[in-house]
């Protein structure tokens, strides 16, 4: 089999990284998703099987999807609160899917990591990190991760390759989005080696009543203007809906671009997504968060979080925020001057 001539020398000066240490605390973004913990338990089982590194995976958020806590509890995973711990006594420090600084992650960014393995768009403050291996052209960590797994030898055990499978599958949405021939390669060696009944109970996990309220939420409040499709979900326990609503909606016949928008904790999480090849919907999203938010995200999917001073917390004064950042999107994309129209009728019945 082939191999990128670069990728030997990246597993060894991880491993020279790692060499030494015995424990390690792997950060993931807030509202870890398939792909960040995968990737994780991934870099678990190389610092474990060829260092005998203890890893703590843990993140700063809510875990509120019940695919992901599934997941999770089929891996046996024992995720825990960034809060709780002390980063300092660890011997190494990880960040995986994300990047120190990103919005999606609260972990002070001046901390001096050891290693950071992500696909996003590189950031400025992850070049301080001791071993960086950001491959923006990835649609998944995942996929970086099982590189790695087959460049060391290591045998990767069901449960692995099935979240692998899983987090490659739901970033690059059955890899029709952002992926890459490494995605498929990747997706090709480790679904054999996955326990599909295990991927089937975590896909279809039982879903909690809120779960739909929030659904009839993003689509009772979709509203379309031309090309594009702007639906705002009101307060959230978690802004995991947030990112769903938008791919959902962008599945309305002519769209496209989608944004769905959330308060979550004081902050506005906004999701865009385009089909459009010649936008940018990091960019558009970096404008957004603007100067006291954040911004960012891959040409066809972006986010971005803003947070919301306690004197603007009442619902019409948020609703007022949110039309602004909807005028503003709009007119990113050329749709300002189209008409404002439901996308479904009041149901009458
Ligand atoms: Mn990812």
């Amino acid at each position: 089999m082939s191999r990128s001539t670069e990728s030997p020398s990246r597993l060894s000066r991880l491993s020279s990284v790692l060499e030494g240490a015995k424990t390690m605390l792997i950060v993931i973004q807030n509202s870890p998703d398939p792909d960040a913990i995968a990737a994780a338990a991934g870099l678990r089982e190389i610092a474990n099987d060829r260092h005998g590194i203890a890893c703590s995976i843990a993140h700063a958020g809510t875990i509120g999807r019940a695919e992901n806590q599934e997941l999770i509890r089929y891996l046996a995973l024992n995720v825990r609160a960034l809060g709780e711990l002390e980063h300092e006594r660890f011997d190494r420090l990880a960040m995986v899917d994300a990047q120190p600084g990103a919005g999606n992650v609260t972990f002070d960014p001046t901390v001096r990591l050891d290693v950071v393995i992500d696909h996003h768009p590189i950031r400025r403050e992850t070049r301080s990190a001791r071993f960086t291996d950001v491959r923006s052209r990835y649609g998944a960590t995942s996929t970086i991760l099982y590189e790695y797994l087959r460049e060391a030898g290591i045998e990767v055990p069901p449960p692995l390759a099935t979240a692998l499978v899983y987090g490659i599958r739901s970033d690059t949405q059955d890899l029709g989005r952002e992926s890459t021939r490494a995605d498929i390669d990747a997706f090709l060696g480790l679904y054999p080696l996955a326990n599909v009944k295990a991927l089937g109970r975590i896909v279809s996990a039982p879903l909690p009543r809120s779960y739909f309220s929030n659904l009839r939420q993003a689509i009772d409040n979709a509203t379309i203007f031309g090309p594009c499709i702007v639906s705002y979900l009101g307060r959230l326990p978690s802004p995991e809906m947030v990112a769903e609503a938008a791919d959902l909606l962008l599945r309305v016949e002519d769209m496209r671009w989608s944004m769905s928008i959330g308060l979550i904790d004081g902050w506005l999480h906004l999701s865009l997504r385009t089909f459009d090849r010649d936008a940018d919907a990091g960019k558009v999203a970096r404008h957004l968060g603007g100067r006291r938010g954040f911004g960012g995200g891959h040409q066809s999917l972006a986010a971005a979080q803003i947070p919301l001073p306690p004197e603007l917390s009442s619902g019409p004064q948020v609703r007022r925020v949110v039309r602004g950042l909807v005028r503003r999107f709009l007119k990113m994309t050329g749709a300002a001057a189209e008409p404002p129209q439901p996308l479904c009728e009041p149901n009458s019945s």
